[in-house]
């Protein structure tokens, strides 16, 4: 095959805007655990992809663009376990889409809701995103009619029903694990806590923020939101913050001071890996 696209008015054709919902989906998929395949394999299996982990529908103009922030330090089987299932999977819901892991360089203490901050913000330094994902590198989803796009409104929990979990949502206000928002959700609660150092806490923080802003969380139905956490123990450097309680006792007076602008990193390196873009970022210690 030598001509994918022939066109007869060039490369200034209008695509057609994609169906909804996508005639690609496939519904339940079976998601295995056991080692994923080399990034070259990976890579292989996903020849649309373009450096940096982007990613266009070929045959129709998307109506979703969507940016995955990934919080990341030493999870690399985890990341190829993510990429292997996560690049097809959106593919199959023709979202324009790009993928940014957010490494947190050096040894201070792991800080996962200030890496998203920065993930959000760099990544929409890069192109127009209309909706930002916050996604665990261990979190595999086993459904593709759980589209990845945001809603107009309202920030959006995805992973309802985990198999760690027993497949039910562990308390009512729960949004840790997969959660989506659009710049302007993102704006209006102050994007997310950077005091939150180590373990726990800082979902629940940004959960409060979401209803502090004025706003409520949205959910995909239980049946849809299934995910498979790849088992592991608890990382070294990011033990339970024993802070979490008293910080969460405050969100309601700190949300407007802290957060997205009160924001400060330094981006060591931005690398356009075939599958993702990699932000090495130093985001200082705690205090
Ligand atoms: C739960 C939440 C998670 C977060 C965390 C508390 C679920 C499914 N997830 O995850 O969203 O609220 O509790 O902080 O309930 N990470 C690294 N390297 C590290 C440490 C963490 O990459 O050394 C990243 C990675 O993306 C990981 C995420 O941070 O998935 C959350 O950390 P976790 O998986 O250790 O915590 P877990 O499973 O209890
Ligand atoms: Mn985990």
């Amino acid at each position: 095959l030598l001509l994918h696209h022939p066109g007869p008015s060039g490369p200034e054709q209008q695509l057609k805007e994609c169906i909804l919902p996508s005639p690609l989906l496939v519904g339940p998929v079976s998601v295995h655990l056991s080692s994923p395949p080399s990034l070259e394999k990976i890579k292989e299996k996903n020849p649309l992809v373009t450096l940096g982990g982007h990613y266009r529908p070929p045959d129709c103009e998307p109506r979703h663009h969507t940016a995955i922030v990934v919080p990341y330090r030493n999870r690399q089987t985890h990341l190829r376990a993510l990429l292997y299932h996560l690049h097809p999977f959106l593919q199959r819901q023709q979202v324009h889409y790009g993928i940014y892991i957010v490494h947190q360089s050096g040894n201070s203490t792991f800080n996962r809701a200030k890496l998203l901050n920065v993930g959000v913000r760099e990544a929409l330094k890069e192109e127009d995103w209309s909706c930002i994902f916050l996604h665990d590198v261990d979190l595999l989803p086993e459904n593709d009619h759980n589209t990845y796009t945001c809603h107009p409104q309202y920030p959006t929990h995805l992973s309802v029903a985990m198999d760690k979990f027993r497949y039910r949502l562990p308390y009512s206000q729960y949004f840790g694990g997969v959660s989506a928002v659009t710049p302007e959700q993102y704006l209006k609660m102050n994007g997310f806590p950077n005091q939150y150092w180590g373990w726990g806490g800082e979902d629940d923080d940004i959960a409060a923020r979401v209803r502090l802003s004025g706003m409520k969380i949205m959910r995909p139905p239980l049946a849809i939101g299934h995910y498979k956490m790849i088992k592991h123990k608890g990382d070294q450097g990011n033990e339970q913050n024993p802070r979490r309680f008293d910080l969460l006792k405050r969100t309601r007076l700190n949300w407007r001071s802290d957060g997205l602008n009160s924001l400060t990193y330094e981006l060591l390196s931005k690398e356009l890996e075939p599958l993702y873009t990699n932000l090495s970022v130093n985001i200082g210690d705690d205090p």
